[in-house]
């Protein structure tokens, strides 16, 4: 890898709206356990985290009190980068999905396009996403823009040149979804082939494709995300004990490659965000 890349940022998705208890049992779901996990990401080397809100029985909540309460509990642990979901889980409305905005965290997911989700389908209609991105510019918030399948490329370059989301742009390569673009290095060479040259990217993949991925992102001057939203195990059969697990087995590979972790602020300058 040419010394000239970028310090890799990991981003921890440590709760999501889909991955149940049942599932395993060290998926956090309150405001405080959620805080608990993302300091632990912290610590293994994650520079951002990205958040999801739970209610008390596990189901999914895009409530603004509840945000509030993730947001400051993290605030008191650490000093990550805390980035939003605003597609929260498949069947919320819009407006439900944007409320916690207003607490401006440091950057928020925007998916751009539908896709099936398993038997579900994640919608998001081309109004959908632009009164997400409007709302993400109302608050200065730097998008995410979370990309399922190839046409999810081709929208947010239609949002740029209507103005509605500025470059540079971040993407997220979220692989491997039942319903989206495959989890292989073919598919990822074709979406870095296909953004604008002085964007910024990284890999979610899911399931058992979430390590692999995430050390070609590392290879390939990408960033990573990993985290019990996408996948559950460390290795086969065998449960990660938290995100933080996830995180420290990228954060090894960085350093066995010799490439730098991002401090939360060097993350900030690589992302373009406000300080
Ligand atoms: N839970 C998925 C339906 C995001 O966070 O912005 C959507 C999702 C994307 O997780
Ligand atoms: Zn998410």
């Amino acid at each position: 890898m040419p010394k000239s890349e970028p310090p890799l940022i990991i981003t921890a998705a440590v709760v999501g709206a889909e991955t149940m208890r049942e599932q395993t049992p060290h998926v956090p779901y309150s405001p405080e356990e959620i805080a608990e996990e993302c300091s632990r990401c912290f610590d293994a080397g994650a520079a951002m985290v990205h958040v999801h809100g739970r209610h008390d029985d596990g189901s999914p909540t895009q409530g603004r009190d509840t945000y509030a309460a993730i947001l400051d509990a993290i605030q008191q642990r650490c000093d990550v980068l805390v980035q939003f979901s605003t597609g929260g889980a498949v069947g919320m409305d819009v407006q439900e999905r944007i409320e916690a905005l207003e607490l401006q965290p440091d950057m928020a997911t925007l998916t751009t396009g539908t896709v099936n989700f398993g038997d579900d389908v994640f919608m998001n209609s081309l109004p959908t996403i632009r009164t997400i991105a409007r709302r993400l510019q109302h608050f200065d918030i730097r998008p995410e823009i979370e990309v399922f399948d190839t046409g999810m490329i081709t929208t947010a370059l239609r949002l740029r040149d209507e103005g509605l989301i500025d470059e540079p742009i971040h993407f997220d390569f979220v692989m491997g979804v039942p319903g989206g673009i495959e989890a292989s290095p073919r598919h990822l060479d074709f979406l870095v082939e296909s953004i604008p040259d002085d964007s910024t990217w990284s890999v979610a993949a899911m399931g058992r494709h979430e390590l692999p991925m995430a050390r070609c992102a590392v290879d390939s001057g990408g960033h990573a995300r990993v985290g019990l939203e996408d996948n559950i195990y460390l290795t086969k059969g065998v449960l990660a004990k938290g995100s933080y697990e996830l995180v420290e087995r990228v954060a090894d590979y960085a350093a066995e490659q010799r490439r730098p972790l991002a401090t939360p602020n060097e993350a900030r300058q690589i992302l373009h965000l406000a300080d």
